[in-house]
């Protein structure tokens, strides 16, 4: 606990991430940042989000009016390693001209490229056994694990550590897609494909609550349908719908919440945010969540006593002039970790 800090006076970037005196021993909370954009289709950059977030995290004020003293768990930024960044924009080439042939080409690809291709699913292999690492050294030393993207697909490394601590642990995804694509242009671990990785993969995980999600191919919606006992989507065109003719977010975030197991992992694609929240993010899609929503559902996992084991927050873009995206995605950050320290036991 970092009883000694006084927020009100704190205005300098030497300490860490929310200007927090920076240690990683006293923090409760690691954020591992993973800058990785290789399999995004649309627009890439999201690579750079975890340093603009960590930027624009000195801004924010640390008091809650309902949760003021959790910061004081404190929460530590843990530098990625070089090599990942190298190894990132190295292989988005590769891909991107394989994403630029399909998009003007039809049939299979040129051998040059089905090469490059298996060299993108190695890079992509070499990137969730990083991510698994520093997440299993997170949990054995009694810490817990914020993944920040960096593209959706880090998760999958992610969640196979959570879930192999936590056996049972349930996925509240946040999101505009489904992302069970069964592999997406020939990449096995796109942002597109991670929830079907996970749940192929994961054996420990006993259930995936999607929320917000509006954009999505047939087949990921009947894998969902065929999978009711495992995946619950909560399509954005529905809440919506049911807001329209007169229940309240209280209920729906009520029953949202009821399907989670006690354990819970919180994968947050920022695109499930309405767009004017995430103008950049890789693909974004009218019609989102309200920050105010999804703030209120994270309440309602903390006072339902379930516990919130580890958390990532995803595909945020970078805005260069006005510094919007990564604002709103360090005020996402903290409200994710306020919640999870408020959360435990
Ligand atoms: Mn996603």
């Amino acid at each position: 606990m970092l009883f000694s800090f006084n927020p009100d006076n704190n205005f300098s970037k030497n300490n860490g991430i929310f200007g927090l005196p920076a240690n990683s021993d006293s923090a409760g909370i690691i954020v591992i940042p993973v800058p990785w954009d290789v399999t995004t289709s649309y627009r890439d950059g999201t690579s750079f989000a975890p340093e603009a977030i960590l930027e624009a995290s000195y801004q924010i004020d640390l008091f809650d009016p309902q949760l003021p003293d959790e910061w004081k768990k404190g929460v530590y930024y843990q530098h990625f390693d070089e090599w990942i960044m190298d190894l990132n924009s190295f292989e988005r080439r590769k891909a991107k001209a394989i994403i630029d042939y399909l998009e003007n080409n039809e049939g299979e690809l040129p051998e040059r490229l089905q090469r490059a291709r298996n060299e993108v699913n190695d890079a992509c292999r070499q990137m969730n056994k990083y991510v698994s690492e520093k997440v299993d050294l997170c949990l054995k030393s009694g810490k817990i694990p914020a993944i920040l993207g960096g593209e959706h697909s880090i998760s999958l490394g992610a969640v196979a550590t959570v879930a192999k601590q936590y056996p049972g642990v349930g996925i509240l995804q946040f999101d505009a897609h489904a992302d069970l694509r069964n592999g997406y242009l020939g990449f096995e671990y796109s942002h597109a494909s991670v929830m079907r990785n996970i749940l192929n993969s994961t054996k420990e995980v006993s259930k995936l609550v999607q929320v917000g999600v509006r954009d999505l191919c047939s087949d990921e919606a009947l894998f969902s349908n065929d999978s009711e006992k495992l995946i619950s989507t909560y399509y954005m065109q529905l809440l919506r719908q049911r807001l329209f003719e007169g229940e309240n977010w209280n209920k729906l975030a009520s029953e949202i919440v009821d399907e989670l197991p006690q354990q819970v992992y919180i994968s947050f694609d920022i695109d499930g945010l309405d767009p004017s929240l995430c103008p950049r993010t890789g693909t974004p899609v009218p019609e989102g969540l309200l920050f105010g929503e999804v703030v209120y559902i994270m309440k309602k996992i903390v006072n339902s006593g379930r516990q919130i084991v580890g958390f990532d927050l995803t595909e945020t873009g970078m805005d260069i002039e006005n510094n919007w995206d990564q604002t709103v995605g360090s005020r996402l950050l903290y409200q994710l970790c306020i919640h999870t320290f408020a959360s435990q036991k």
